[in-house]
């Protein structure tokens, strides 16, 4: 097997940015290393929203205007489980339902993470390979004003308003990279951190025994996307999150972050000014638009990434 792709990826940016990565290069080249801290049992069921956004989105069902979930779904279950007193706050779909049954049936029986995960892509016709971080249980927690809260209670029940003064990640001394996540790293012609949340999205997978280390060594070229665009993070809390931990929302402070292992750093075009200091942590710097407005956005991050890691085009369809 030729060296392989790796990508480190959260929910919604990496997602989108994956998807034009896998119109300009072959996904089956493609490993992608997902975040499992967004992870929680909810109602009984085994959720891993931001397996299940990349997963979606590459398959092409994903609910891209809502930013989770499957395009078209309806929400007629909520309904039936709020009559039997059971919580609400965090809005499932009836189809997306199927993959949390899957799922936790399947982790029920003894199968693992990315085992399960394997067949959800399978299922959905998606062709890269998508892997869990870890099988083990792995747990972002923040701590905000309003106490230590789980990751999804203060990302959709309370919607990042709680002021966040630190991360943990609980389980995160125990939990044993999921097979194939090292050796993908260490076998890769090239690794991608994808323009994710710095903190809550590669920071857990950063966090895992090893996987760090693997970055360090591996002899492929690391290229990371920058999630913060002009000081605001494209989606989500990147920028409130990294202020209310002391660290400065700029393009440059992601790369700080980043400096132990990337080779390149990929900023946009208003962030152009911020060069010098990219430069000066030692690595290659990359301005280019970075904004996945539309598909044709997504395609022309994807093959400016491609062109700099100077990766094989995806071969043309036999007709
Ligand atoms: N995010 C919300 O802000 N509110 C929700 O009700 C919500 C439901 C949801 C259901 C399934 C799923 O896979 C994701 C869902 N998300 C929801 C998104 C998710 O919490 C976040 O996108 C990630 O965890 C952050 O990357």
């Amino acid at each position: 097997m030729s060296r392989g792709i790796v990508a480190l990826a959260g929910g919604v940016g990496a997602a989108r940015f994956l998807s034009g990565l896998c119109e300009v290069v072959d996904p089956a080249e493609i490993t992608i290393i997902g975040n499992t801290g967004d992870d929680m049992e909810w109602n009984g069921l085994s959720i891993s929203p931001d397996l299940d956004t990349v997963a979606y989105t590459l398959a092409g069902v994903a609910d891209e205007e809502r930013g989770w979930g499957i395009r078209g779904d309806t929400y007629e279950s909520l309904g039936w489980m709020a009559r039997y007193g059971m919580e609400t706050w965090f809005k499932l779909g009836d189809r997306d339902l199927a993959t949390h049954c899957f799922r936790t049936d399947a982790l029920r029986r003894g199968m693992r993470l990315s085992e399960v995960t394997r067949r959800i892509c399978e299922g959905l016709g998606v062709r890269a390979r998508l892997l869990p971080v870890t099988d083990d249980r792995l747990r972002t927690r923040v701590e905000t004003s309003d106490g230590i809260l789980e990751f999804q209670k203060y990302f959709a029940e309370k919607r990042c308003e709680p002021e966040v003064r630190g991360i943990l990640f609980d389980g995160v001394e125990t939990a044993r990279p999921a097979p194939g996540v090292l050796d993908a790293i260490l076998d890769a012609v090239a690794v991608i951190v994808c323009p994710s949340n710095p903190l809550i999205s590669i920071g857990p997978i950063l966090a895992v025994a090893g996987v760090g280390e693997a970055l360090r060594v591996t002899t492929a070229k690391v290229l990371a996307i920058s999630p913060i665009v002009g000081g605001r993070a494209l989606k989500g809390p990147a920028d409130r999150m990294m202020r209310g931990l002391g660290l400065e929302s700029s393009a440059a402070a992601v790369a700080e972050l980043y400096r132990d292992f990337a080779d390149v750093f990929v900023l946009d075009k208003v962030d152009k000014a911020e060069r010098s200091r990219v430069e000066a942590l030692g690595m290659q710097a990359l301005v280019t638009l970075t904004v996945m407005k539309n598909r044709a956005a997504r395609v022309a991050l994807g093959r400016a990434v491609a062109g700099a890691l100077e990766l094989d085009p995806r071969p043309e369809p036999t007709p």
